[in-house]
């Protein structure tokens, strides 16, 4: 079977998302570091223009985001189940949530409070002035709320994560995990790591204790892979994971289109339409040195334009 290979990054909370979900289904992967910011000439080798963090590699099937990478581990490794029915649909729309409104304000405020200074401590000035210009060009258009909103904003949904865990359950959704929980802990993990957010976290008992169950997972097995022998893995494969183009989703099968995220780091990614569902849109692209590839996206959260001649 082919090696798992996630592209990612340490401090990377997205990445640290599955990596928890490695740990639950306790599998063996191979770690490939990415670059924190542009240029990224090996991720885009071969997903085509997306550069976020993270995406898995499988042969020559490339997954992009988060989302997507943990129903294909789900599939790939069905159990413990990631998505058990006893956690109701309200997983999904947990995850969506925690992986959103959560997400943009954890992480922006961890660094506004002294984790940026932290992360990047022995980092030259110039490397400091690019990663701020990285993530300007990637969220351009987005309001960039300040510290005091931020503050309000995470306190608000930390009540609500520290009200649903009040009847003493281990988990979000009950006695079990699921992928509420990776997706809510991701925004945890990245606070604990900011010094200056102790005392916030510290007002939040339940989820403290609720991250400790979660965080237990650990990440399985990575082993580093460099981006030169993903490259090699994803050209010398030749087989592709089976997709279709359903009917009737507004787009025919084989034609020319670009997918691209309709959140922020939109960069979009054009290829041959060779998979469409409710759940996923696929590309079939070529390229210079992962040769022929295919880029899944998440349906949800990505737009689909066909390419004008
Ligand atoms: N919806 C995406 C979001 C991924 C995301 O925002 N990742 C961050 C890192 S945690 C990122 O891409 N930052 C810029 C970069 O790594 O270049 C997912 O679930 O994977």
């Amino acid at each position: 079977m082919d090696d798992l290979i996630l592209h990612q990054y340490e401090a990377s909370p997205f990445s640290e998302k599955v990596r928890l979900v490695m740990g639950m289904k306790s599998l063996a992967w191979r770690a490939v570091t990415v670059p924190m910011m542009m240029p990224k000439p090996d991720v885009v080798a071969l997903t085509g223009g997306y550069r976020r963090t993270p995406f898995l590699q499988i042969g020559a099937d490339v997954f992009c985001d988060s989302a997507l990478i943990c129903r294909v581990l789900d599939r790939h490794a069905p159990a413990p189940a990631l998505y058990p029915a006893a956690a109701s649909p309200l997983q999904h729309v947990i995850e969506s949530w925690a992986d959103s409104s959560l997400f943009w304000c954890a992480i922006p405020l961890a660094m506004q409070v002294g984790g940026l200074a932290q992360r990047m401590a022995g980092e030259s000035p110039e490397f400091m002035k690019a990663f701020a210009a990285d993530r300007a060009a990637l969220t351009v258009g987005r309001a960039r709320p300040g510290p005091a909103d931020n503050a309000a904003h995470l306190a608000t949904q930390l009540r609500w994560l520290e009200s649903l865990l009040a009847d003493g359950r281990p988990f979000l959704l009950g006695p079990v995990p699921c992928i509420a929980d990776v997706a809510a802990a991701q925004s945890v993990w990245h606070l604990r790591r900011a010094p200056l957010m102790a005392d916030t976290l510290a007002q939040f008992p339940r989820v403290a204790a609720w991250y400790t169950h979660v965080n237990a997972f650990g990440q399985g097995r990575p082993t580093p892979m460099s981006s030169a022998e993903a490259l090699e893995v994803a050209r010398s494969s030749t087989a592709f994971a089976s997709v279709r183009v359903e009917p009737d989703l507004g787009f025919e099968e084989g034609a020319r289109v670009t997918v691209a995220a309709t959140d922020y780091g939109s960069d979009p990614c054009e290829g041959a339409l060779v998979g469409l569902s409710l759940d996923e849109a696929v590309i079939e692209r070529e390229d210079e040195r992962a040769g022929r590839v295919r880029v899944h996206f998440p349906r949800l959260g990505y737009q689909i334009k066909n390419v004008k001649h």
